[in-house]
């Protein structure tokens, strides 16, 4: 077990506090063991139960709360996955643990068929892995993690990640760039995070269902958890279509266009990567590069992201498929996300506000906001990213309401989200209205993220 609370406290208050009065000492130990119980040695699980292995997006979010009790696991954490990098730059989205049965997840190593294979050399991917990416969290982890506590050891960190995180970066603006408009192009919902959101529900449609494909396979997700709060068989067979053509193509780039059957730019990946490139200039700083070329890939992904994806009239930024040049007028939650990019436009940063306060999504005193617009006929309250509440999107939106000086509303989400855990515990996800808890319980990102606000009290810079 590691030092529960003392780390917390070298640069922040004398004492972590609970935004409503007293200390909030309980929540800071369970959220803390929960990262200690799903540390495997060299890298933390999401879950016990569900995520067996590393995960790209969760270890970027596992980090910043590591950084608070533990910040040489933050690093190993870190670490651990960018030594599954590929040679292109991509950081696949899950980084399996051979020490692991194919029973314990799917689809698992033999599935993905990436890596691992120390004859095949330096072309190849080093480590057993998946083949398609998560959002870019990664340079901001760093950043905040070496924040936490600035030291020869954490600048070291940095110096050794650098490189590499401008590898992930600059994979992600070449070969992804399929729309050739500066955004980069997913080509899995998976790639998204926000895997069965209803902002690919018609990019979906257009993939043909073959439910054969499951019998080859044995889902292991409804075997854990109820399968009304998991994405539908037909979703998971489509899910198993994209990601065998993609893998069938060699996880080759060139010509995407042509040959894949899903292709869309999402606004929430597409925020985080410009939010990254910002992260990045203050590395560069640090490890003694320039920053200004990080500076203006951010202004130009900020630019691209108005261009292509904000509709004027629902005042949100919506998912464009690549194979229709339509958007999809669904308003979910990563339509809100640029709100992390601080050169977002005032009238933008005020109609993103508008929609987070409007009755859709609105910021209630308990509750945070849902995955999915809570007027639409489609709302489930239950199932995944159809609904429900998630703590790294509301994370990043406290993150973004605090960039653009909405204090007050930074302040009130921060508290509903702690109320939240307070009352059910650090669950993978919640019911959007009774705020009962979801999924899988003693998840990693939000034991971690509850760390990282109860670090960080009050509205200050
Ligand atoms: C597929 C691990 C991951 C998260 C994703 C979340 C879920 C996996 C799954 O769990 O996805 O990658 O099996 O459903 O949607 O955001 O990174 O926590």
């Amino acid at each position: 077990m590691f030092h529960l609370a003392k780390h917390a406290r070298a640069d922040g208050p004398t004492g972590v506090s609970d935004p409503l009065g007293g200390p909030d000492e309980t929540l800071w130990r369970e959220a803390a063991a929960i990262l200690d119980a799903n540390w495997t040695g060299t890298h933390t699980v999401p879950s016990r139960t569900l995520y067996p292995h590393q995960w790209s997006w969760d270890a970027a979010f596992i980090s910043i709360g590591l950084a608070h009790v533990a910040p040489d696991r933050a690093w190993r954490d870190l670490r651990s996955l960018f030594t599954a990098q590929w040679p292109d730059g991509r950081v696949p989205h899950i980084v399996f643990d051979p020490d692991v049965t194919e029973r314990d997840y799917f689809p698992g190593p033999t599935f993905w068929r990436a890596g691992g294979d120390a004859e095949a050399g330096a072309a190849r991917p080093p480590r057993l892995s998946s083949g398609i990416v998560q959002p870019p969290v990664h340079a901001l982890a760093a950043w905040l993690t070496y924040q936490r506590a600035p030291d020869e050891t954490a600048a070291a960190e940095l110096r050794w990640l650098y490189p590499r995180l401008v590898a992930q970066q600059e994979y992600l603006a070449t070969a992804r760039d399929v729309g050739g408009a500066g955004l980069s192009a997913l080509v899995h919902p998976w790639e998204s995070g926000l895997d069965n959101s209803p902002a690919w529900d018609e990019a979906l449609a257009a993939v043909p269902v073959d439910l054969a494909v499951l019998r080859r396979y044995s889902r292991r997700d409804t075997q854990v958890v109820a399968s009304a709060h998991r994405p539908t068989d037909e979703d998971y067979a489509r899910y198993l279509t994209i990601a065998s053509a993609y893998r069938d193509g060699g996880y080759r780039d060139a010509d995407l266009a042509d040959r894949h059957p899903f292709l869309v730019e999402c606004p929430g990946f597409n925020a985080l990567r410009g939010a990254a490139e910002l992260a990045l200039a203050r590395i560069a700083e640090v490890v003694g590069a320039n920053p200004a070329p990080h500076r203006a890939r951010a202004a130009a992904v900020t630019a691209a992201l108005l261009d292509r994806l904000l509709d004027p009239d629902s005042g949100m930024f919506h998912v464009r498929d690549l194979r229709t040049g339509r958007r999809n007028p669904a308003r979910c939650v990563n339509g809100l996300l640029p709100l992390v990019l601080p050169d977002l436009p005032v009238t933008r940063v005020e109609s993103l506000v508008a929609a987070l306060t409007s009755p859709r999504f609105g910021i209630g005193d308990r509750m945070p906001v849902p995955s999915y617009d809570r007027s639409a006929g489609d709302f489930d309250p239950f199932r995944y990213w159809r609904g429900p509440v998630w703590f790294n999107i509301n994370w990043l939106l406290w993150r973004g309401l605090r960039t653009h000086r909405h204090q007050a509303l930074a302040e009130r989400l921060r508290g509903a989200l702690l109320d939240l855990v307070r009352r059910s515990g650090c669950y993978e996800y919640f019911h959007p209205q009774t705020g009962a808890g979801i999924g899988s319980p003693a998840f990693s990102w939000t034991a971690a993220l509850t760390l990282d606000l109860l670090a960080t009290p009050d509205a200050v810079g």
